[in-house]
């Protein structure tokens, strides 16, 4: 009987280690204070010269030092991942809010005692392990639940359908979207003839097309991403009783983006761009948050709906089905170290615990074999689920044996069941001791190689999110379009995309079609997908960004200073939004002390040199004699020219209002006689004290995260 540890239930606040952590302890190493030995323990007096036949003469082949130190060296490369290469990953735990036993057996959904470690890895999907966080593309948001019953490995997105209804097709999907093949180019981008050319050719594709195009695809954060299971899968009760289970993340900041210029300046500026905010959210205790959600099915209710719930390119709209929350995960340590971690994790959708269970989306049957077998040659044998971040927290007695990598030391003759040598061990478990059982779905039929007629309706969910979105992000989406298929050079893929596309919305086909050298798309007749039922909605609220949570939390503040500044100003608004839980960052032309006006001194942690406004969410810039020295920058003109046309919150009071007004920001209506805090599109100004009603419009600003309405 597996017991539950203590370190299990042990709170794992910053700095208190979650019991993976404490798993992890004996596999650490801390160098410190240490000599420095061979891989063998061999104490090293010197490794800085080769041996060789005099100072000046050859190098001696014997010098076994060097062999060892360079041969190491030469694999220390393991091949990336064949897709998500490029991630970041972050340490946890889940807390559940409520048992819920008559859904499923799973034990860590039935304690609410018991806090979960997580592992989680994010990714983009096109590019290399070296390429930008903030290219146009799907993330993936794969989450490794170290429960007792095993590992539970929820391997997913942030966007909910997937391109393909078949994993078949994911061969072709991935070769068309990589670089291609004759010369390698480009890099993390979809838009190139061979992506097309397949989706044009493969009408299913279009409803994820519609949400890589859309905002989603460039998010603001990790930790403001959505995350979704993507396929139906099924929980199982106590008593055997399943029912249908689509998993959500619904992270607490929100679900907010980037605009696509933002992105690809971004791109150049900062390919970390993601990575280092998850990093140092977590490093400042700025923990990122999700609440997992569940959309259950009952049996009888499989086939009520206007498509079907195996095929992963429709949603269930929550408007049909909401979404239940059920606990929420908090992640707040970063890895110790980036490979050990990060790289060496395996996600495994196979990775399965009693209760939770797969349904026959053929998407999902592919990938149950995929991951094992990718991690083979990725992590160099079958022994992978050895390697600490892998390994889980529960004990593993089984017989399997030997391979590339064995870090065990198995101390029994019976490698092999049943046995009596071993005392018949280790014994299997039945059901009721936690032993995991398939839901024995009664299946029969002719083999065949033949996709259901109820997959067969490609657009109505395309459609339904086009109709669901705000008027900025159908702007937004529409424009996506148009950038992908201006570099597609064959005009023949772009008029076939155009026309897959015409079949989604006329509104949007006469929006897509402009500049890009393309006839009048032709719609062609929508199939019906048959044996499906009527439930359905023509408008899913819960699709568009635009009704996220809006919050100034975890939100980048840049405050442009010069000598000068009025330091009782920007304290007094910089307290105000650092408590609504903004983050206020110096930006200067010089790092180190800026004196203000006022005796007090700030130290500038960045510089105009290398940030870009794109680096924030918001920009101030307080009075003082400063203001004159910043108007006259041109750099600081382009901070606040980026920042303006990227929509972003912009406040500046007393003199800083003059800065605002020299960068002639194109729109920007700046109340340059107005006393009182003013508001125009996200542009807070203030030439009165008044600092408290100035910054409660600063922070509202800051909040509603982009002011699309300067884009009209
Ligand atoms: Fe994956 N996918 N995938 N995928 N996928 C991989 O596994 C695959 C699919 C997803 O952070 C690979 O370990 C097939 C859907 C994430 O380590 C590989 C099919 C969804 C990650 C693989 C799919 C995903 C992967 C590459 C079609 C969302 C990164 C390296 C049947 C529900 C996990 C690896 C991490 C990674 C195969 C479709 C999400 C090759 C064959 C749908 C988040 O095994």
């Amino acid at each position: 009987m597996p017991t539950k540890k203590k370190s299990d239930v042990t709170p794992s606040a910053a700095g208190v280690p979650s019991a993976k952590s404490e798993e992890l302890q004996p596999d650490r190493r801390d160098d410190a204070g240490q000599y420095l030995t061979t891989d063998h323990g061999v104490r090293l007096p010197h490794t800085d010269d080769s041996l060789r036949v005099d100072p000046r003469g050859p190098t001696l082949l014997e010098d076994f030092h060097l062999r060892e130190k360079i041969t190491r060296f030469d694999h220390e490369r393991i091949p990336e991942r064949v897709v998500h290469a490029r991630g970041s990953a972050a340490h946890g735990y889940f807390e559940l809010y409520e048992p819920i036993p008559e859904l499923t057996r799973a034990g860590f959904l039935n304690d609410t005692a018991v806090r979960t470690p997580v592992f989680v890895r994010f990714s983009t999907v096109a590019g290399s392990r070296g390429s930008a966080d903030t290219a146009r593309d799907v993330r993936g948001f794969a989450t490794k639940f170290y429960t007792q019953q095993g590992n539970f490995d929820l391997v997913g997105n942030n966007i909910p359908v997937f391109f393909i209804q078949d994993g078949i097709k994911f061969p072709d999907l991935v070769h068309s979207v990589k670089p291609e093949p004759h010369h390698e180019m480009p890099q993390a981008a979809s838009a190139h003839d061979t992506f097309y050319d397949f989706t044009s050719l493969v009408p299913e594709t279009t409803h994820m097309l519609m949400w890589v195009m859309s905002d989603r695809a460039i998010p603001r954060s990790f930790s403001r991403m959505e995350g979704f299971g993507v396929h139906t899968f099924r929980l199982i009760n106590a008593a055997g009783k399943s029912v249908f289970v689509k998993f959500h993340w619904k992270p607490l900041l929100g679900t907010h983006s980037l605009v696509w210029d933002e992105a690809q300046l971004l791109a150049g500026k900062d390919p970390d761009f993601h990575r280092r905010d998850l990093w140092e959210s977590i490093e400042r205790g700025d923990f990122p948050q999700w609440e997992l959600g569940l959309q259950v099915v009952s049996e009888e209710d499989e086939m009520a709906f206007d498509f079907d719930l195996l095929d992963a390119t429709k949603v269930i709209p929550e408007e049909l089905v909401t979404v239940r929350r059920i606990g929420k995960m908090t992640l707040d340590r970063n890895p110790d170290n980036f490979f050990a971690e990060t790289e060496q994790v395996a996600f495994l959708p196979s990775n399965l615990v009693p209760g939770i269970d797969i349904s026959n989306d053929p998407l999902l049957q592919a990938r149950l074999f995929s991951y094992q077998d990718t991690q083979l040659t990725r992590l160099g044998g079958p022994n992978f689920a050895q390697i600490p971040i892998n390994r889980p927290v529960c004990p593993v007695h089984n017989h399997q044996q030997d391979g590339f990598h064995q870090q065990t030391v198995p101390t029994t003759r019976a490698n092999y069941h049943p046995n009596t040598i071993g005392g018949g061990c280790p014994v299997l478990a039945p059901e009721k001791a936690g032993g995991y059982a398939h839901f024995p779905q009664r299946v029969e039929g002719s083999k065949i190689r033949e996709r259901s007629p109820s997959f067969a309706d490609h657009y109505s969910q395309a459609t339904l999110f086009w109709n669901s979105l705000s008027e900025p992000e159908k702007r937004h989406l529409a424009k996506a379009v148009r950038f992908e298929l201006s570099k597609v050079e064959r005009k023949e893929i772009r008029q076939r995309q155009v026309n897959n596309y015409a079949n989604v919305d006329a509104d949007f086909a006469r929006r897509i079609v402009e500049g890009i050298d393309v006839d009048p798309p032709t719609p062609s007749p929508r199939k019906q997908a048959s044996g499906v039922g009527k439930r359905s909605v023509a408008v899913s609220p819960a699709l568009s960004m635009a009704n996220t949570v809006k919050s100034a939390k975890g939100r980048q503040v840049a405050a442009l200073l010069d000598e000068g500044y009025s330091h009782a100003e920007f304290d007094a608004v910089g307290k105000a939004l650092e408590a609504a839980g903004a983050r206020v960052v110096v930006v200067g032309k010089k790092l180190g002390p800026i004196k203000s006006g006022d005796g007090e001194t700030v130290d500038a942690t960045k510089v105009r040199l290398s940030e870009t406004s794109a680096h924030f969410d918001a920009v101030y810039i307080p009075g003082g004699a400063s203001a004159a020295k910043l108007a006259a920058e041109r750099d600081v003109a382009r901070f606040l020219d980026e920042a303006w046309r990227h929509c972003k919150p912009i406040g500046a009071t007393m003199e800083g209002v003059d800065v605002v007004v020299a960068a002639d920001l194109d729109g920007a209506k700046v109340a340059a006689k107005a006393q009182g805090s003013t508001v125009d599109r996200g542009l807070v100004t203030c030439r009165a004290t008044d600092h408290a009603a100035f910054a409660k419009d600063f922070v509202a600003a800051i909040a509603a995260h982009r002011h699309w309405e300067r884009e009209v």
